[in-house]
């Protein structure tokens, strides 16, 4: 009797017990046990790190973490979390903005920070093979020597790990250049539920025999098994890098900005990362970046970063600076001024203006994130309507939400609407949802564009998905995790 797959009963898992940490215990070092069932237990304050996320608005109450070292041991615990039906959360850097890589209730959480080897690098091909657990900071230093750069970089690079990067197909701030993870991965292994090592560690550039299973670990932010080493392809550094910030008078200048950059730079630009004014603003008042002159600031709505990254470096500043000269002396000019970095220093702190927004939302208050691909011509309205929006429901004050800011990535079509307010509140919940996916709705646009589903979006999928796509990926589910103990209540509800 076919069971559609939307129908599925929802599968009763079952909680550790002192047995189940004791058998962990024959197959990990005990330095790799963190539980309060332990023979030496933890407290809820070593366990906290492990159950709160980033943005503080997610909570598990795991009791028990565990820390392997190898692919071997990841598969022994599957093998018995799925026997015994318990949850199993994956975590990696614990930086993603969804709520994905803490625990709804009481699963296992399994840390792959311990599994921070770098595999082989070859210097001819550029293909970096890694543990899961490696740091993409560390990767990044790692190819350094050897002129190359990860594909990959964002604002969580000190603390985030290539198996979570990959698991949430993380975009960020070069993807504009060089395509997403879906392109340059190579490669995965992956420990499926019942413990089988799945090794498709390969490092081929090319490889058509048949279906490309490693593309459903793209993404898949944990729920059909553990990523345990990445083969990834690393481009050649570019000989020379700068970037500019230009203040522009109004966002509608944006676009055709947008346009002129990619024609007069052609293929030395590397980034266009927009931030509006109430961004901008509060990256400085958290101290990212260094500010830009009253004078630079003055009248300005929002702002563009633009990084150019080529062969020559005197070619490269030539371009940029006839761009900067074009743009200023137009007769209707698009920016009111530009910033030039000098130096690397400065190269630096421009960046950390943009990339240091997220820090600065955290430490101005709570924030609702919705991260979301729309058109570019929307993206100032749907910011201001939603501050309207919530005007109009009395919520703009200091007591309940204190700002309403746009920035992103524009080259690639992704607005970050941040809503940062005094605290999470129910009000502030329901004034924002659904009118904010109804509105990516009617765009035909996508509720999550780069960050993922994780807990906070299971309920918002419908707004960019077809039951005929949610049916298929509760399939594709099933035959990979029958029990669902693959971080449950993630993705789909
Ligand atoms: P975690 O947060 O630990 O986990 C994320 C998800 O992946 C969870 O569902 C978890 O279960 C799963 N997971 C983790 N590791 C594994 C594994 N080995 N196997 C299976 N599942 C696993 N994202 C962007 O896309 N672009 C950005 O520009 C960007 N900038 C950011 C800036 C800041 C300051 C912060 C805090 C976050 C940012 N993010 C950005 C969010 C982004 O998703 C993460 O930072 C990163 O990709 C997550 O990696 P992580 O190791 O921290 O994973
Ligand atoms: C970025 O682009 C990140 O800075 C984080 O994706 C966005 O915090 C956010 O909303
Ligand atoms: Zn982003």
């Amino acid at each position: 009797h076919a069971r559609s797959a939307s129908t599925a009963p929802a599968v009763k898992l079952n909680s550790v017990g002192k047995d189940d940490v004791a058998h962990f215990s024959n197959i990990l070092a005990p330095t790799s046990i963190v539980s309060s069932l332990s023979t030496a237990p933890a407290t809820e304050d070593e366990l906290d790190q492990y159950n709160s996320d980033w943005i503080g608005r997610f909570k598990g109450q795991s009791t028990t973490v565990l820390k392997p070292k190898t692919t071997e041991e990841v598969s022994q615990i599957l093998k018995w979390c799925n026997e015994k039906r318990i949850g199993v959360c994956p975590q990696g850097g614990n930086t993603g903005l969804v709520g994905g890589s803490v625990p709804i209730k009481d699963e296992v959480v399994l840390s792959l920070s311990n599994m921070n080897k770098i595999r082989s690098f070859d210097p001819i091909s550029g293909v970096l093979v890694a543990d899961a657990g490696c740091i993409l900071q560390t990767l990044t230093d790692y190819v350094a020597p050897h002129h190359h750069i990860m594909p990959i970089d964002l604002g969580a690079k000190g603390s985030c790990q290539i198996g979570g990067n990959v698991s949430t197909n993380a975009g960020g701030l070069r993807l504009l250049r060089y395509g997403s993870l879906h392109g340059t991965v190579l490669g995965v292994e992956v420990v499926l539920p019942d413990g089988t090592i799945l090794d498709q560690l390969t490092t081929l550039r090319k490889d058509n025999t048949g279906y490309d299973i490693k593309q459903l670990f793209i993404g898949a932010e944990g729920t059909l098994g553990v990523v345990t080493a990445v083969s990834i392809l690393t481009p050649p550094a570019p000989q020379a890098s700068n970037n500019v910030i230009l203040a522009l008078p109004s966002f509608k200048n944006v676009l055709p900005l947008f346009q002129t950059v990619k024609r007069e730079l052609s293929e030395i630009l590397s980034a266009f990362e927009f931030i509006d004014r109430t961004a901008y603003d509060l990256a400085v008042k958290h101290g990212q970046g260094r500010a830009l002159t009253e004078e630079e600031v003055e009248g300005a709505e929002c702002f563009v970063l633009v990084e150019t990254s080529g062969g020559r470096r005197e070619h490269d500043e030539e371009k940029l600076n006839d761009l900067l000269e074009n743009l200023l002396t137009a007769d209707e000019p698009l920016i009111n001024t530009g910033v030039l970095a000098q130096n690397p220093a400065q190269f630096s702190s421009l960046w950390a203006l943009r990339e240091g927004v997220t820090e600065a939302v955290s430490k101005e208050g709570k924030a609702y994130k919705y991260d979301i691909s729309i058109p570019l011509s929307s993206f100032q309205e749907v910011v201001d309507s939603t501050r309207e929006h919530l005007r109009s429901k009395g919520l703009l004050h200091d007591k309940a939400v204190k700002a309403v800011l746009g920035y992103g990535h524009v080259g690639d079509g992704n607005l970050h609407l941040n809503i940062v307010a005094d605290a999470f509140l129910p009000e502030i919940q329901d004034a924002l949802e659904p009118y904010i996916y109804e509105v990516v709705q009617n765009l035909r646009g996508s509720v999550s564009a780069e960050h993922g589903i994780g807990a906070m979006k299971t309920h918002a999928l419908p707004y960019s998905k077809s039951q005929v796509s949610i049916d298929l990926m509760k399939k594709i589910k099933n035959v990979f995790d029958p029990n669902g103990i693959m971080n449950p209540g993630k993705v789909l509800e």
